[in-house]
Formats: structure tokens, C-alpha cells, sequence
């Protein structure tokens, strides 16, 4: 293990990012791409049937950052790693293979919803696909990440268990200042465990900037005090995300081994949907949109013969009818009998 940050720098999202697909097959990236721009027609959708208020509550869309939750679950196993996130989890949910019509009944408040309509946006969850939880509490992801790192390296190295996984750690850039996160990295980094943790450096806490609350801007430094290695990539690169991120998985799994990455991404939507997100410009906006990780991607491919516009528009066809199928579920789905109300709270 390093006894530095090692800092695997890329061009972070200041720059056009260029994609070099050669070692890639079609599939693989046509399913990333798939998987890519079902997050961002499910978020589309959830945000028109907030509107619409059908779906109530706390909502926090997860447009523009789609790269990092796929390029995670395509680097993983998914059956043997698990996923935890905050609040802006549908994306994750959906990453790790949730149907989206459990996703969108959960939205709605609907007893076909994975936590029986009674956990809403911030909650999802599914033990089975190892979707451990979509969190409310501003890092409260990190601490329960680290107990089930903690636990897969027991299962491997006390009890010799061959298929023990990997806990793979979102959270924003407002979490990296909470005392949990330290606590965290220190006994992640003590006990070497095979823990993932991602910063998605969208560049905001709700309303606030990250260089006006944070005295570093680029998270990966932080690895360093734990004597673990750090990373950084740019999260509008679907291929700089799975590469940097399954390096991480790998030295997980084979060394037990945790690793930070600071992964410099952009949310478009504002922080929930109350936010009218005032606090930036246009420019920026559009400055990160046009580095849109679905539309560099499907670019690349196109360069690369991978794809074409015709391919394109009947994928995203395919993808909305999914989506309104999940809308049309949630919608058909009950709502939990009043007298369930007490039911599920601990488990
Ligand atoms: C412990 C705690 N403090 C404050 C809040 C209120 N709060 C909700 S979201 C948020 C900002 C977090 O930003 P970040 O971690 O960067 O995540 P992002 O929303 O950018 O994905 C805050 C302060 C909370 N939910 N929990």
C-alpha cells in the first residue's frame, strides 16, 4: 500500500474529455449505454411526475452523474459487492439491477415499492440485488459502508469464505466534512478493508460551492491521513470511471485494500426538487452539459462505428416505453393500508 495519496489524475471535467474505446467490445458499451440513459429517462420522468404530484416528498434527481453509479456496477460483482449511496440513490438503485417499476411504485408511496412505499426517494433498498440503501443523513452511508467491508474481510480472512465481496461507498462532497467520513477512512485504513469510497464531487452541498465550505477541493488528498491510496476521475467519462473505479474493486478484493476517489461530477437538476438552483449560471451549466457523459459516450461509439443515430433513437424508445411502464405500474400499484403504519419500522 502506498503511504501517500497516490494521485491517478485524468483531465478532470474542465477539459472536453476524449474516449479511447479500442479495448472495448460493442456490447459492453451499448449495455452501458443502455443502463446510462435508463437512470436519466427514469429521473426525467420522476421529476415530470413530481410535478404532476404524484410523488411526494424529498426527491433528489440524479441527472448528469449516470457514469459513476454504471461504471461502478459494471467494474463489480454485484453478486457478491454491495452498494451504498445517500439520497440521490435511484440512480445506484437502478445501477445495481432494481426494477424500475419497484423503483418508481416506491417513488409514488405504493406497497409494490421496495420498502412498501414507506421509505419514498431517499430509501431505496433490495437485499438481494445488494442495494443497501439509499441514506437521508448526510453521511450516514460511510460508518454502515465500513461495518460491511468489515464484514466481508472477516468472511475471507477469519473464515476463509472465497467469495467475499466489496463495500462500494457513494457520497457527496458535503459528507467528505462530516466526522464520519474520517472516523470511517481511519479504521478502513487501520484494518485494511476492502472498502470503496466515492466522493461525487458534484460541486455543491444543496446551495453551497464547494470551494466556500471546503479547504481542499480535491478529496482525494484526504486519503493520505489514512494511509490509504487516493484517486481521482472524471465522472462525465463512462471509461475513465470504470477503469479507475475497478482498479479500486480489484486491489479491494485481491489485497483488501480501501481505496478514495474523488470522481469530479455535475448534478443539472438543483439539489431537490424545491431547489430552483439559483446559485449558479447558465455558463456553467451548459459548460458541463456539453461534456454530458450519455452524449460522450454514444459519440465515441458513433466515431468508432459502434453505433449509429438510427441505433440510437430506437434504444431511447425502447427506454421510455420501459419508463412509462414504470410509471404505469406505480400508478396501478395500492398504497399501504393505513393500519400498516407501525409495520416495518425496525426490522
Ligand atoms: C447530518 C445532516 N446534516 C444536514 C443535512 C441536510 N442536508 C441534506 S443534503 C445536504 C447537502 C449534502 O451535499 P452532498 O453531500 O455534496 O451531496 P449532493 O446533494 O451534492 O449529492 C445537507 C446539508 C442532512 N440531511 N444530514
Amino acid at each position: 500500500m502506498a503511504s501517500k495519496s497516490k494521485n491517478d489524475t485524468k483531465s478532470g471535467s474542465d477539459s472536453a474529455v476524449s474516449m479511447n474505446l479500442k479495448s472495448y467490445k460493442k456490447d459492453f458499451l451499448f449495455s452501458a449505454l443502455e443502463k446510462m440513459l435508463l437512470i436519466r429517462r427514469f429521473e426525467e420522468k420522476s421529476a415530470q411526475m413530481y410535478g404532476l404530484r404524484k410523488i411526494g416528498g424529498f426527491c433528489h434527481l440524479y441527472n448528469g452523474q449516470e457514469a459513476v453509479a454504471i461504471a461502478a456496477a459494471m467494474a463489480a460483482d454485484m453478486s457478491r459487492d454491495y452498494m451504498l449511496t445517500a439520497y440521490r440513490d435511484h440512480g445506484h438503485a437502478l445501477a445495481c439491477g432494481m426494477d424500475p417499476n419497484v423503483v418508481m411504485a416506491e417513488l409514488y408511496g405504493k406497497i409494490t415499492g421496495c420498502s412498501r412505499g414507506k421509505g419514498g426517494s431517499m430509501h431505496m433498498f433490495d437485499v438481494e440485488k445488494h442495494m443497501l440503501g439509499g441514506n437521508g443523513i448526510v453521511g450516514a452511508q460511510i460508518p454502515i459502508a465500513t461495518g460491511v467491508a468489515f464484514a466481508e474481510m472477516y468472511k475471507k480472512k477469519v473464515l476463509g469464505q472465497k467469495d467475499a465481496g466489496v463495500a462500494l461507498c457513494f457520497f457527496g462532497d458535503g459528507a467528505v466534512h462530516q466526522g464520519a467520513f474520517h472516523e470511517s477512512l481511519n479504521l478502513a485504513g487501520v484494518w485494511k478493508l476492502p472498502a470503496v469510497y466515492m466522493v461525487e464531487n458534484n460541486r455543491f452541498g444543496m446551495g453551497s460551492a464547494v470551494h466556500r465550505v471546503s479547504a481542499v477541493e480535491d478529496f482525494e488528498i484526504k486519503a493520505v491521513g489514512y494511509n490509504i491510496d487516493g484517486m481521482q476521475l472524471d465522472g462525465m467519462s463512462f471509461i475513465d470511471c470504470y477503469e479507475g473505479i475497478g482498479k479500486a474493486i480489484e486491489r479491494a478484493r485481491k489485497d483488501s485494500v480501501p481505496t478514495l476517489i474523488d470522481i469530479k461530477t455535475y448534478r443539472y437538476k438543483g439539489h431537490s426538487m424545491s431547489d430552483p438552483a439559483k446559485y449558479r449560471t447558465k455558463d456553467e451549466l451548459d459548460k458541463f452539459k456539453a461534456q454530458d457523459p450519455i452524449e460522450l459516450l454514444k459519440s465515441a461509439m458513433k466515431d468508432a462505428g459502434m453505433i449509429t443515430d438510427e441505433d440510437y433513437q430506437n434504444l431511447d424508445k425502447q427506454i421510455k416505453q420501459t419508463v412509462q411502464e414504470a410509471v404505469d405500474f406505480a400508478e396501478n400499484s395500492d398504497e399501504p393500508a393505513i393500519e400498516t403504519i407501525y409495520e416495518d419500522v425496525y426490522v
